[in-house]
């Protein structure tokens, strides 16, 4: 079976942010088809294009067996698993589990898009993206060392 490297995002701002991501990331250590986990360094982030608290955000990327889709599927039951809620777009949530990257793949399905279509545009995705895989490149945007530089405005920075 083919194995891809896929890369998540990880991020939260209701409730004990720390625990949810700690365990959010164990169990993405557990999912079957998976091997290889890495995750990058913790960030906070003020939220983009929403309200609340501030954000604390991640990378994980693995290999996978797993089909983008059954991927996809599992990352939601993860979320549904930390209570997380959908009452309009960008609400504040206990956990947001995003599909980022799936090998070099570009997918447009009805329930995926892959690379996550704002990823390029958002510090709290590319600052621990670049720590994980400073080589990254992101289909169709660009290395994400160049992507860098137009999101500098963003407030971003190290958890400690
Ligand atoms: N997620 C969003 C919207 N805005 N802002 C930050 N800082 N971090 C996030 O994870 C985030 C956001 C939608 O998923
Ligand atoms: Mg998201
Ligand atoms: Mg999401």
């Amino acid at each position: 079976m083919i194995e891809l490297s896929a890369c998540v995002g990880l991020g939260a701002n209701l409730g004990d942010t720390r625990a949810v991501l700690s365990a959010a990331y164990a169990q993405l250590q557990q999912l079957p088809g998976t091997c290889r986990h890495r995750c990058s360094p913790w960030f906070c982030s003020a939220p983009v294009d929403a309200g609340g608290p501030d954000y604390l955000n991640a990378v994980a990327c693995f290999d996978t067996t797993l089909s983008p889709q059954a991927l996809l599927e599992a990352l939601q039951a993860i979320e549904h698993g930390h209570g997380r809620e959908r009452p309009y777009r960008n609400a504040p949530r206990t956990l947001d589990l995003d599909l980022l990257l799936y090998g070099q793949q570009q997918i447009e399905t009805p329930t995926l898009t892959v690379p996550h279509p704002r990823m390029h545009e958002r510090a709290f995705v590319l600052l621990p993206l670049a720590a994980l895989l400073p080589d990254a490149v992101i289909p169709g945007r660009g290395p994400v060392s160049t992507l860098m530089a137009s999101v500098a405005g963003q407030s971003v920075w190290r958890a400690d």
